[in-house]
């Protein structure tokens, strides 16, 4: 294929309620969409970084720099442009998996809109519907919490993970869990925790919690190790696995027995599921991760979603949880669960009056060879 044009938009899109979790409040989602035009096709793909430094390094800004900068050209001086050989162009740059992820998805997208092959068929997805699940932010009180997991479990949720952080943990998770008894409930701390607070961390295990998920810093694979050996409910890594190899290196230091595949973490659906298919071999259960995407980035998760290693419910919830108007005609749930897009590519569309109404910031890169 050869790249005619690409696109950064950005839009602020407002969130249905404001998502606190250990490292700041987020009121509205900063998208980044990437918009290719390739002599085959046109695609869509988005760039799932946070808008500011502090769930990993990358950030939104940094993101578009790093594509229109490095990537774009790393992709222009290829010998060839195909989906599959985006990760190895992009290698030479170090970091911005959602950066990568995004071009990545917009090319993927782009080829296989062209050749009439939904992403999910491509990918090798096994499942029409997937199970999913909803992420609740840290509230002001805990019977705030209650009373929002309980509107969540009235909408059809099935699955919920509550953000802790200190002094937000126990008290909120025992009353949860005695309201809701049977919910399948998880926590993530996002790296809040440290060694120090192994004792303070190990007072979960008494809920019956389907997993704990990055209790401590990202490099901090002995301490994940001391928790996964201390504890009988199973550790998840999200924060620490970056690429196929530290997630080898996690597996090898028995840091986890649970792995969280995030599109914008790891530098694309590609190398998910290459991580994915890693997992599988070694008997370690995954699900799919989220960055409160938009409808494309959803539509892309959904689809990873699909292949028969996810085992556990996703942190992928219908459109309405996130935003008042997608991005892209709304995910709905059916009984905990989202359809799989069974178009060409992503499967959807992105609304142009949508991007026109919020004012998106449409930004053409120079593609002139
Ligand atoms: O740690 O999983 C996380 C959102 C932003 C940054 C980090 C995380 C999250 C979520 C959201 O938990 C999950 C979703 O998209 O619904
Ligand atoms: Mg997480």
């Amino acid at each position: 294929m050869m790249l005619e044009r690409v696109e950064l938009v950005r839009v602020h899109l407002p969130l249905v309620r404001p998502f606190r979790t250990s490292f700041g409040t987020q009121t509205v989602k900063d998208i980044l969409l990437v918009h290719v035009e390739t002599d085959a096709a046109e695609g869509w793909g988005e760039a799932a970084a946070h808008p500011e430094p502090y769930y990993n390094e990358e950030f939104v800004d940094a993101s578009m720099l790093v594509i229109e900068r490095f990537a774009v050209p790393a992709l222009l001086s290829a010998p060839e442009l195909t989906a599959e050989s985006v990760q190895s162009s992009l290698a030479r740059i170090k970091g911005y998996p959602a950066a990568k992820a995004g071009l990545e998805m917009a090319i993927l997208d782009a080829e296989l809109s062209a050749g009439g092959v939904s992403l999910a068929d491509y990918l090798g997805g096994t499942r029409d519907n997937v199970d999913v699940g909803v992420s609740v932010g840290i509230t002001q009180s805990v019977g705030a919490l209650v009373d929002l997991v309980s509107s969540y479990v009235d909408d059809g949720y099935r699955r919920v993970k509550l953000k802790i952080e200190p002094g937000f943990d126990v008290e909120p998770v025992a009353a949860v869990r005695a309201a809701f008894p049977d919910l399948a409930l998880q926590v993530d701390a996002n790296a809040a925790y440290t060694l120090d607070d192994l004792y303070h961390v190990s007072l979960l295990d008494e809920f019956g919690l389907l997993m704990i998920e990055q209790p401590f810093a990202a490099d901090d694979l002995g301490g994940h190790a001391i928790l996964t050996r201390r504890l009988r409910t199973p550790i998840c890594l999200d924060e620490s696995v970056v690429s196929l190899r530290s997630a080898e290196q996690a597996l090898a230091a028995q840091a986890c027995t649970v792995m969280n595949l995030k599109v914008g973490r790891l530098g694309g659906v590609l190398a998910c599921r290459a991580l994915h298919n890693l997992c599988v071999e070694r008997g370690v259960p995954v699900w799919c991760g989220g960055m409160l995407e938009s409808g494309v980035g959803r539509a892309a998760n959904v689809a990873l979603a699909s292949l028969p290693g996810f085992v556990y419910p996703a942190d992928l919830s219908a459109s309405d949880r996130y935003f008042h108007r997608d991005l892209t005609e709304p995910f709905v749930m059916t009984g905990s669960q989202l359809a799989v897009p069974r178009g060409p590519g992503l499967g959807v569309s992105v609304d142009q009056s949508a991007l026109a109404d919020l004012r998106a910031i449409r930004h053409d890169l120079e593609v002139n060879r």
